[in-house]
């Protein structure tokens, strides 16, 4: 599909939605269905046209059917699940949402509600107002910030970024977060280039974004530990992180 022109989206055909909104699960049984009518809420405040597409990767606790459930109820124009086999990773799950989405812009959030949905309207608003390619969640503007980080969490997070922006020469102020605005041409073209996995690859969609000279802004959220269920964060993150960051300084 041809890149929708700034601030100005390819009409919808159809009755295609405005925005898709993909969220990638594993193991969220316990959170889709707040998630969706939080979701619900928040979209009729913005006065847009949406879908939500949902990306999971076969998780044991039955997400899949919950999902289901959800699209019974919310008719399966508002919802769409996407399935895969395994846990194959947040990139490739973006990419296949993207596949499966019909709006012009697309929405990147977690399922775990620590990405709140009542901020949707600010990114659509900054989008529209600005006409910017990517509308970025920063927890490191005024307005924003963490809820329910420790110290060390804190600091880890908040130091990854100012290294990264140091040695990268990175403008947005949150590099790490997942909580994104694209134009669908966009995206399309940054997952494409993107090579990292873990931490590093918002990281790397957002630089790639900077260089390849889109428009990008920002809106202010707080992000909010996950209340249910396992965050992926554990040592092995750090490391991917540091890696990542060293492989972007060489290569990009
Ligand atoms: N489809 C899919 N979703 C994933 C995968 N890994 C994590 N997620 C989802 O991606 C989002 C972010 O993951 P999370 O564990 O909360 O990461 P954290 O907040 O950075 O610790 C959540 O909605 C997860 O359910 C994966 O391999 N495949
Ligand atoms: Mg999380």
């Amino acid at each position: 599909m041809a890149r929708p022109r700034r601030g100005n989206p390819t009409p919808c055909a159809d009755g295609a939605p405005e925005y898709s909104i993909i969220v990638p699960t594993y193991n969220e049984r316990e959170n889709v269905a707040v998630l969706m009518w939080m979701v619900s809420k928040a979209m009729q405040g913005a006065g847009a046209t949406y879908e939500v597409v949902f990306v999971d990767d076969a998780s044991p606790d039955g997400t899949a059917d919950a999902v289901r459930e959800l699209i019974r109820a919310f008719g399966s124009q508002r919802v769409k699940l996407v399935t895969r086999p395994g846990k194959l990773g947040l990139g490739s799950a973006y990419g296949s949402g993207l596949a499966h989405a019909s709006g012009s812009w697309i929405i990147l959030m977690d399922a775990d509600l620590s990405h709140h949905p009542k901020h949707l309207p600010a990114f659509i608003a900054k989008q529209r107002a600005t006409g910017a390619d990517v509308v970025s969640g920063t927890r490191y503007q005024l307005g924003g910030g963490v809820a329910g980080w420790n110290l060390v969490r804190k600091l880890t997070s908040r130091g990854a970024n100012i290294l990264a922006s140091f040695i990268l020469g990175a403008r947005t102020s949150d590099l790490t977060g997942a909580y994104r605005l694209y134009s669908r041409g966009a995206l399309a073209k940054l997952l494409a280039a993107t090579k990292s996995r873990g931490y590093a690859f918002q990281m790397e969609v957002i630089v790639r974004a900077q260089y390849s000279g889109m428009r990008i802004e920002e809106v202010p959220i707080v992000f909010v530990d996950r209340l249910y269920g396992q965050s992926k964060l554990g040592v092995g993150e750090y490391v991917q992180f540091v890696k990542g960051l060293l492989r972007l300084l060489v290569g990009l």
